[in-house]
This record gives C-alpha cells, structure tokens and sequence, in this order.
C-alpha cells in the first residue's frame, strides 16, 4: 500500500508522505515554460500529453507522495457549457450561467467535452514514475463551484451583493452539480485516480447558519458517494472556524487543514487523520525558519496520522529550491 493511504486506512503514524497543493504550477520553471507557448489554460488542461507531463514535473524534481492531477476546479463548468476564461494578472472569468441549456445536457455530452483530463490521468497513473505512490484526483465542492458559477470571477475581488437572491436558481444549480460532480468523480477513479481531494477553497465565506444548506449537505452527498466507490477521499474547507463540526458530520477520510488554525486544537479534538497546515508563505522565507515551522507540524502530530501539506496552494513566487529543503526535510524527521 502506498504511503499516503497507509497513513489514511491504517493510522500510520511513524511514516511522514508528503505532497503539496498546486505542487505541479507557476513557481517551477519548467511549467512557465510550457505555459508560455499555451495562452490557453483550458486547452493545456485539456492536451492529454502536455497535462500529463506537467502533473509528473515536480515529481522529478522533489521526492513527493503523489501526484495531483493537472486541471483545474472550473473544468466542471466548463464540462457543462459554462464559458470559462483564465485572464492574466486577473483569474477566473465565466460567462453568463444558462440553466436552460445545462439542464438538457446529459453524462455523454458533459464527459465528451472534459474526456482528456481523464486520458491525462490514465497516463500519469500507469506511468512508472508513481509506482507505490498516488495519483490524486479532486473536484472543487458544490459550494466553492457555486461561488465560481454565479459570480462569475474569483469572490476574492467580491462577491456580488445579490448572490443569495435568487433560490431556484440557487437549488437547481446544486443539483445539478451534485449530479456532475458524481459523475466527474467516478471517471476519474476509472481512469485511475487513487485519491479524491475535495477543494472548498470560500467555505470561509460562509456564516454557520447557512452550513447545512451549502457546506454540510451538499459535501456529504460526495464524500458518501466516493467512499462508495472504495476510494478515500480528503476535505479542504479552507477558512472555516469549527473543523471538529465539519468532520462529525461530513465523514471524510482525512481532513485538511488550512494555515489559520491551530494545530495543537486540531490534534486535540480530531481522530481522523489529518493533511497540511503550514503556512505558504513559509516557503518564501529562508530554510531556518522552513525547517523550524515544518518541524512544528511533524513534531505536533508525531503520534496522529498526518500528511504532510501546506495550509493552501504553493505560492508562485516560491524558489524550488526551499520546496527541495521541505521535501527533503520531512523526508528526514
Ligand atoms: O498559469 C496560470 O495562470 C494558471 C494558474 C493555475 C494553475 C496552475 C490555475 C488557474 N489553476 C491551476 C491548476 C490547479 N488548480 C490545480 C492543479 C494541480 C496542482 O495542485 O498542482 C488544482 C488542484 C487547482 C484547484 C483550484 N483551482 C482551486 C482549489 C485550490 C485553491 O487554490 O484554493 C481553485 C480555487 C481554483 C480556481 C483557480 N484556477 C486558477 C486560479 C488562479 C484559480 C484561483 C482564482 C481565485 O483566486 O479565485
């Protein structure tokens, strides 16, 4: 069994995996150089060749886990005929969400339109270079999606006044991508996803009289789903206060944290094995302090089950070289 799922199904405590979210991206030079001869983000995602030898870059660089699956949350928006755009130096941009046309689409269609991010994790996962190690495959959760599908840029600039306005639109839209994101689950575990991550990147957006309705219900709906499929499946609601809540009543696997919280209150009140927590920006400053704040975390879940990740994405201007110290670093505790 591989490292990471040692870790998950048998509460390995004495072995230390490590991957790293947005492992494969913009801080290795070998990704910018790709990117720059395709202006196209969703076309990268979607060359079968080019994102398959991008997902296995940082693997020939850094001793890590598993590799993570070269796509991106909104290729199920995309998938469903939503305009989706990366525009540089501003992020996301989708057009306008029509219903009417979503609703006639059916699995064939939605699967024709996304099929090479599958092919793509056909390769990485029957390539040598992940032999006992995992192929993590993920989805963005119906709530980050519909962040993303109603206000149509990144809720980092805003999100728009009358987001909550409309709740049929609202309803229908979670039902449908409940029914999408099951789907683009199973074909990924098909074509060999080991792992299924799930993203809820604006989970922090939310205020807990509306967790049920947006976080809680619809999250459980995939994670009982994926477990069903006999594969284990990680949580990421980055931002949220009470992780302890969010694990008794969603269930996942393991749980992930992100860089706001406190290890130590995880460990008190957390069974389930855990994921991440150190702070990106870490990564920025010199390896003294690397090696002293990542020792934290090992040193803190020595004794729970733990994964070794950052508390969210790799920033872009990382050099590789301190990622190669982390790596390197864990490797060793
Ligand atoms: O070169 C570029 O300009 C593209 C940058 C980029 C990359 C490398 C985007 C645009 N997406 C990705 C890949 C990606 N996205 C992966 C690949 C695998 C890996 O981890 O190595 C994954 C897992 C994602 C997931 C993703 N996309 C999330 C969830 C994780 C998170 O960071 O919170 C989110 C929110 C997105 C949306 C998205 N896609 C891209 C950007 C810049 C964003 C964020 C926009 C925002 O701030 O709202």
């Amino acid at each position: 069994m591989s490292p990471i799922r040692e870790v998950i199904y048998k509460n390995k405590t004495n072995i230390n995996p490590i991957w790293i979210m947005r492992q494969a991206g913009r801080y290795l030079p070998e990704f910018r150089e790709i990117r720059k001869k395709n202006p196209d983000f969703i076309k990268l995602c979607l060359n079968k060749k080019l994102s398959s030898e991008i997902t296995l870059q940082p693997l020939k660089r850094f001793e890590l886990d598993a590799a993570i699956i070269f796509s991106d949350i909104l290729m199920l928006p995309y998938g469903l005929g939503q305009k989706v755009e990366f525009k540089k130096d501003f992020g996301p941009l989708l057009g306008e969400l029509n219903l009417n046309e979503i609703s006639k689409l059916n699995e064939v269609d939605f699967v024709k339109n996304i099929y090479e991010v599958y092919e793509s994790l056909k390769l990485v996962s029957n390539n040598e270079m992940v032999k006992n190690k995992d192929t993590i495959g993920f989805v963005g959760a119906p709530w980050t999606l519909l962040v993303y599908m109603i206000n149509r840029q990144s809720p980092k600039l805003k999100l728009v006044d009358n987001f909550f306005d409309d709740e049929i639109m609202i309803r229908e839209t979670l039902n449908i991508l409940d029914k999408f994101l099951k789907i683009h689950i199973k074909y990924q575990v098909d074509n060999g996803a080991q792992i299924i991550q799930i993203f809820d990147s604006w989970a922090g957006l939310l205020k807990e009289k509306d967790f049920y309705k947006y976080i809680y219900n619809p999250t459980s709906s995939l994670v009982e789903f994926t477990k069903s499929l006999n594969v284990p499946v990680i949580c990421f609601p980055r931002g949220i206060k009470d992780y302890k809540n969010y694990c008794e009543i969603i269930k996942p696997s393991t749980i992930c944290i992100d860089y706001d919280v406190d290890p130590l209150i995880i460990r008190k009140e957390i069974k389930i094995p855990v994921q991440g927590g150190l702070d990106p920006k870490i990564l920025l400053t010199d390896k003294e302090i690397i090696k002293k704040e990542a020792k934290r975390y090992l040193d803190i879940f020595k004794d729970h089950p733990y994964i070794f990740n950052l508390g969210h994405g790799v920033l872009p201007e990382t050099e590789p070289d301190k990622m190669d110290y982390l790596v390197k670093m864990v490797k060793d505790y």
